[in-house]
């Protein structure tokens, strides 16, 4: 029998925390957006403003021990899940000091000391890794989970279909979570689907599905901690999450693109207007809040001065790190 929900299990709703990762998150990319054009970012980014309460959610159900596999638009797993903001900044710059040495850049970040597994900016190719971690976990008897982040996108290549099943079979603790922004670079969804019945096509494969429409961290973190109680006590198998969101900036890059006829601004309006940092924040009393914002401010200013004054890696870092075990 699976475990009981209690707070022993379920760590309890803490919103200045909840409401310090969404903002540390948005302004760390914002920030990402504002030196971009300056060129000292040597990577391409894809941004996740307006998609931060999905990945803080979902971390904040979660346990240090717990794994997140996060995409090439990883900054807000890799940071919900306590993914240093300093060697992520680094990395961007491609300094030495960064959390892949400077030769990942924003799509590869890594962080095994906060369980974050390496990303792949090859869409969907992360699914089934994270569901080898879940499938080592589940044989040595941890009580860990994985969750694992990929686009609606990503749910049209073959690996998914394959990992559904593979997870539904074997009873594995794997969080699948669909972040549904409506697009895959320019193609929106109607282009693409024949049905937008994700949940349903999944929930064929024995996968207890949700839907979350709203973005709403709190509800996401609930079905999260839901499901991961039931995992670890051995219960559990494999959950699916579609949350719904939308990219408020370019596919990739620092920019807006209202302009390129793929969508039309008119789209965004109903999400700025639910915009979750707002929402969150609007809970905590003023002054409380004001003291998260100015902390962040200091370490975004931090973690900026650190990748500006660190080292580029040496030439001979060119060869290593190639092959494993070198
Ligand atoms: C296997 C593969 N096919 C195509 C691409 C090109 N590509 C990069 S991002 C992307 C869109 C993916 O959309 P989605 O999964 O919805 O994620 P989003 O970018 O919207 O977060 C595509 C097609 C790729 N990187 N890898
Ligand atoms: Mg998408």
């Amino acid at each position: 029998m699976g475990l009981e929900r209690t707070e022993a299990v379920v760590p309890i709703i803490d919103l200045a925390r909840i409401y310090r990762s969404l903002r540390l998150i948005r302004r760390a990319e914002e920030e990402v957006a504002r030196i971009y054009p300056s060129d000292k970012i040597k990577s391409p980014v894809h941004l996740s403003i307006g998609q931060e309460a999905i990945a803080v959610g979902v971390c904040d159900a979660l346990r240090p021990e717990d794994v997140v596999s996060p995409t090439y638009r990883g900054h807000a797993a890799y940071l919900a899940k306590g993914g240093s903001l300093k060697l992520m900044m680094a990395e961007l710059y491609g300094k030495v000091t960064g959390v892949a040495g400077g030769k990942g850049g924003s799509m590869h970040l890594i962080e095994m000391g906060h369980n974050v597994l390496g990303a792949s900016a090859v869409v969907g190719t992360t699914i089934p890794v994270a569901l080898g971690y879940a499938l080592a976990l589940k044989r040595a008897r941890e009580p860990r989970v994985v969750a694992v982040f990929f686009g609606d996108g990503a749910t049209e290549e073959g690996v998914f279909s394959e990992s559904l099943n593979f997870a539904a079979l074997q009873k594995l603790p794997v969080v699948f979570v669909c972040e549904n922004n409506f697009y895959a670079i320019h193609t929106p969804i109607p282009k693409r689907w024949a049905t937008q019945r994700l949940c349903e096509r999944v929930a064929t494969y024995g996968i207890p599905t949700h839907h979350i429409d709203d973005g709403d961290p709190l509800k996401i973190r609930d079905v999260v901690a839901d499901a991961a109680a039931r995992m670890r006590g051995g219960d559990g198998g494999p959950v699916f999450i579609e949350c719904r969101t939308y990219r408020w900036r370019e596919h990739v890059g620092p920019n807006e693109d209202f302009d390129a006829g793929y969508r039309r601004r008119a789209d965004l309006e109903p999400w700025l207007a639910g915009d979750q940092v707002e929402i969150i924040g609007r809970r905590l009393p003023p002054g409380e809040r004001a003291a998260i914002d100015a902390a962040i401010e200091r370490e975004l200013a931090e973690a900026v001065d650190f990748a500006e004054t660190s080292p580029f890696p040496q030439r001979e870092a060119l060869y290593t790190h190639v092959y494993a075990g070198k």
